[in-house]
């Protein structure tokens, strides 16, 4: 069998964690990733039913029986993902039942997922029932989004809007808007709950004053999606203060959309 570290998936672990370390997003171990994986590519570097351990999910997560997922563990930090993959990440199944977990791989030193792993899961079954091609849920706690937390309303078609007009790619990318939860005590089911909600309608959910959620098909489009926030953000707050005299137009968006043909968010320009 092939060494699991050179694995497509442990590979773009590596990669997309240390980059996000180095945007200085994911501070100590702030930041969580998980991504579903195929039982195909799994039997490449693993026995897919040889469970080493097993890890209770604390919530219901049967609508993923049988699925696999490599998740960042708790506690760990980005930064070290990529010198040290198989403590710093794990390979779990979802057990028939829901209600646990098999590691078939990493958390080397005992660990587990991360605390957000039920925003995670919950977040995956939200995002599958819209997309089956979804594999990709990211979280993080990008610079300028979260500064933008601390001067703008807590308002997902206020906020959308003003990510919009900072760029003309935003409406490209997220015609579908911007999801926003107010400040809840993060790493609980009920966080969970209310996240996987919005990922029926959103990609991206605020965590207000706390971070963001991303999801897609690969690592770059949940990347992608989290990466043109934060620059839209960055504008946003680096001529935050300064005089505005000029500005993307809500015309100018339209025109954005319809040259383009993307449905945006019903309602956030009308
Ligand atoms: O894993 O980011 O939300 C650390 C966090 C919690
Ligand atoms: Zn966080």
């Amino acid at each position: 069998m092939s060494d699991i570290t050179d694995s497509r998936f442990v590979r773009e672990m590596r990669e997309i964690t240390s980059n996000m370390y180095r945007q200085g997003w994911d501070e100590r171990n702030g930041g969580n990733i998980s991504m579903m994986l195929d039982r195909e590519e799994v039997s490449q570097f693993l026995d897919p039913d040889k469970i080493i351990r097993t890890i209770d999910t604390g919530f219901d997560a049967a609508p993923l029986a049988g699925k696999y997922f490599i998740v960042t563990g708790t506690g760990k930090y980005f930064k070290n993902v990529d010198r040290d993959p198989e403590n710093n990440l794990g390979v779990l199944r979802i057990a028939d039942d829901g209600k646990s977990a098999g590691l078939l791989w990493g958390y080397s030193d005992g660990g587990r997922p991360t605390s957000e792993f039920p925003a995670h899961m919950m977040s995956h079954i939200s995002r599958l029932s819209v997309n089956p091609d979804n594999r990709v849920i990211m979280h993080s706690h990008p610079t300028y989004t979260l500064s933008m937390n601390f001067v703008h309303a807590a308002d997902e078609r206020e906020f959308t809007r003003s990510l919009w007009r900072m760029c003309t790619e935003c409406m490209v990318v997220f015609p579908d808007g911007i999801g926003v939860l107010p400040w809840m005590l993060c790493g609980t089911n009920e966080i969970g709950e209310a996240t996987a909600k919005k990922m029926l309608e959103y990609r991206l959910v605020v965590w207000w004053m706390h971070g963001i959620y991303g999801c897609g098909a690969t690592m770059d489009e949940a990347f992608g999606l989290i990466e043109t926030v934060e620059k839209a953000a960055q504008l946003y707050m680096l001529t935050a203060g300064l005089p505005r005299v000029n500005e993307i137009s809500d015309d100018q968006l339209k025109e954005i959309a319809a040259g383009f043909g993307l449905e945006y968010k019903k309602g956030f320009l009308d």
